[in-house]
């Protein structure tokens, strides 16, 4: 069968699976214990960014100016909370049409990978039942920079040994749809990046990926 893309490279929060919410619940927490303002509208711009940049978008909020020290301190408070909310996390909590479409590539022969900014996706992908399921996986433990740098996706690319022309990249995030171009890839949106006018592609659903690929 013919494939216009011989790679699929998928985000992992909002893309793959619903963590999304627990990242809010998590910063929601520290940042009422910190008295920072926190709400929708901010938490939109940390989905793809590292944690650590993250809490800097949360921090112009803040009244008081912290160390670098009380900045560790703070990521790390954030990152017990999300890690406890993890274990609560099962295959259940994959998003609708995921599993579908993910056998349904492999089908087709495609490639598969991971390509998510968090330290913590080897747990994530263990607790939703898809360690070893992917070609590659490239996550915020193997980079410098996080997206919109490209950084994540080349790693994917490159552990695949498929060149970036070849590799579609699925996102919910504007910084990963800026990333995937920045990196030659074409870039297909869903969810919060829908609209983004950066993707080449707009999925109403994840299973819409098959119509494009
Ligand atoms: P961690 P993705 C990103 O995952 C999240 O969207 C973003 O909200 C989070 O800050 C980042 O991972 C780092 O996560 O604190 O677990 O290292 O969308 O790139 O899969
Ligand atoms: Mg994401």
């Amino acid at each position: 069968m013919d494939r216009r893309y011989e790679a699929i490279i998928f985000d992992l929060d909002g893309v793959i699976v619903s963590t999304d919410r627990y990242h809010f619940l998590a910063w929601s927490q520290l940042a009422w214990q910190e008295r920072i303002e926190f709400n929708e509208e901010i938490n939109h711009r940390l989905r793809g960014v590292s944690r650590m940049e993250s809490l800097e978008i949360i921090l112009e909020k803040a009244s008081k100016r912290y160390t670098p020290v009380e900045k560790l301190e703070l990521a790390e408070r954030k990152n017990e909370v999300y890690r406890g909310l993890l274990g609560d996390l099962t295959a259940g909590d994959m998003l609708p049409g995921v599993v579908d479409t993910l056998s349904a590539l492999r089908e087709r022969g495609h490639k598969i990978a991971i390509g998510s900014s968090s330290k913590n996706t080897p747990v994530i992908l263990e607790r939703i039942g898809l360690s070893g399921y992917f070609d590659a996986v490239a996550d915020g433990n193997g980079i410098k920079h996080s997206k919109p740098d490209p950084e994540v996706f080349l790693l994917a690319a490159g552990r695949l040994g498929i060149p970036p022309e070849q590799c579609l990249v699925v996102e919910d995030a504007e910084a990963g749809v800026v990333a995937a171009k920045r990196g030659g890839m074409a870039a297909a949106a869903i969810g919060e990046a829908r609209n983004c006018k950066e993707a080449d592609y707009s999925l109403g659903s994840i299973a819409d990926l098959l119509l494009y690929v």
